[in-house]
């Protein structure tokens, strides 16, 4: 049979070139800019360490459905309500994916259909809020989400929002701060979850708090959905009304999900009629936010709900969260300033600026990446130079799921203290470093990529 592991066999030996020929022959054929695009970035990934919290890579099934047949089929509606004709194959694929979703987080509900994580929160917004209504959530520079409400993104436009803020001193969420700004703001939805926190979300505290203040509760739990999955972090399930995520960041095909815990029928009252929560949230995705949905992505989602169900899934995401732990503590043991001082999760957000003068986050990602290394920068909560972002995220999804453990994170940390100790600032962006230190380390990053490397 061919299985992924016998595939895997199969390519082991090919080259970066063989590969692509083999897999990209038509695309070759009809378009080789567009091939050779695919094949750089396919030769990136593999010959520099993808630190990024919020990636992730999907298994070869997955990219076999992303790239099928189903992309060409238009059908907008639910399964067995459909506006279009042909659809026999996709409503057996949709129901699949939810069916498999459901197991998949322990949900009463699950809705497979959103385009994105920004494009499932938009329908739980646009379901429960009127325009003008109010949304309490954790602050963009503070590791929130712009489709939280953030001032910048078309929510700020139609709802009024303010925000909560971690503790000045810890750096963790303080439950008794998001609680008396709730009673204050009193808003219609709170949303809980992160892009940039890298502790445990109290998610029955959110729910306790959205009780008092009479508010809907909405878990983003994108970056952290994985971990869920496997127990790895505290489900939001049964606290938030709504839970929603990213398909990508646990490892399947992009696109965004959303899934209910019991208050899935809960009745809403829209206009005059009076409706579940879930048959609600169903008619806002279509046709009040989105048309076709795509069935690719459906069914490379379907084939990703499957793999979470395997040991190997479940382990790695423990797995994820011990790699990003010995990071850490690494990175502390050199002098470096962990925010939270550590972390529960898949990411480690470090204090650069604090390490080096003039230093800041965007020279750190870029002087780390011309030596191959992979991050984001990213600003972290009440820094002290507002011109650049003072801070860098590191994720473990993906040095993990190619199978580095504790000696790699060993590695990994010394090649980047070697950068970051060496590197002279010059301005907010701009730097200078020595040209043997980047050679080394990229000829290092390198052997490490090459024995551990996406296939
Ligand atoms: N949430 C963004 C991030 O964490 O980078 C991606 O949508």
């Amino acid at each position: 049979m061919l299985t992924e592991e016998r595939i895997r066999e199969l390519l082991e030996n090919l080259s970066s070139q063989q590969y692509h020929e083999a897999i990209f022959g038509a695309l070759k054929e009809s378009d080789g800019q567009v091939y050779q695009l695919l094949k750089r970035e396919y030769e990136r990934r593999q010959n520099t360490l993808q630190l990024m919290a919020a990636e992730n890579q999907c298994s070869m099934a997955v990219l076999a459905a992303l790239g099928s047949v189903l992309q060409n089929k238009t059908a907008e509606g639910f399964v067995g309500a459909r506006m279009h004709g042909g659809c026999e194959v996709v409503d057996d694929v949709e129901s699949v994916a939810v069916s498999r979703a459901k197991e998949t987080f322990g949900a009463q509900y699950a809705n497979v259909q959103p385009h994105s994580g920004s494009q499932a929160n938009q329908i739980v917004l646009t379901a429960i809020l009127e325009s003008g209504d109010r949304i309490l959530s954790l602050a963009l520079e503070q590791g929130g989400h712009y489709s939280h409400g953030s001032r910048i993104s078309f929510t700020s436009k139609f709802f009024e929002v303010d925000n909560y803020y971690v503790d000045k001193e810890s750096l963790l969420l303080d439950y008794d701060a998001v609680r008396e700004q709730a009673v204050k703001f009193k808003p219609k939805l709170i949303i809980c979850g992160a892009s940039a926190y890298s502790r445990t979300i109290d998610f029955a505290k959110f729910r306790e708090i959205a009780e008092s203040v009479g508010a809907y509760l909405l878990a983003d739990i994108s970056h952290i959905s994985g971990l869920v999955i496997a127990g790895a972090h505290p489900s939001s399930i049964d606290y938030a009304h709504f839970t929603t995520t990213s398909t990508y960041k646990p490892g399947g095909p992009r696109g965004g999900l959303i899934v209910m815990g019991k208050d899935y029928d809960q009745r809403i009252k829209v206009g005059t009629k009076d409706i579940s929560l879930w048959e609600h949230i169903d008619k806002v995705t279509f046709p009040g936010v989105q048309g076709t949905p795509y069935f690719n992505n459906i069914a490379a989602k379907t084939v990703f709900f499957k793999e979470t169900l395997s040991d190997e899934y479940r382990s790695r995401q423990f797995k994820i969260v011990k790699n990003a732990k010995r990071l850490a503590s690494n990175l502390m043991d050199l002098g470096y300033e962990v925010v939270a001082g550590g972390t529960d999760n898949h990411m480690v957000l470090i204090d650069v600026a604090n390490l080096r003068q003039g230093l800041t986050g965007p020279t750190a990602q870029k002087c780390l990446e011309e030596c191959g290394i992979i991050v984001d920068m990213i600003h972290l909560p009440y820094e002290k130079s507002p011109s650049a972002a003072g801070g860098i995220r590191i994720g473990t999804p993906i040095v993990t799921k190619n199978g580095m453990g504790a000696k790699e994170m060993d590695s990994i940390s010394a090649l980047m203290d070697a950068v970051l100790r060496k590197v002279e600032p010059i301005s907010d962006s701009e730097y200078r470093i020595d040209g043997a230190l980047r050679e080394k380390t990229q000829t290092k990053v390198k052997d490490l990529c090459s024995r551990f490397g996406m296939r």
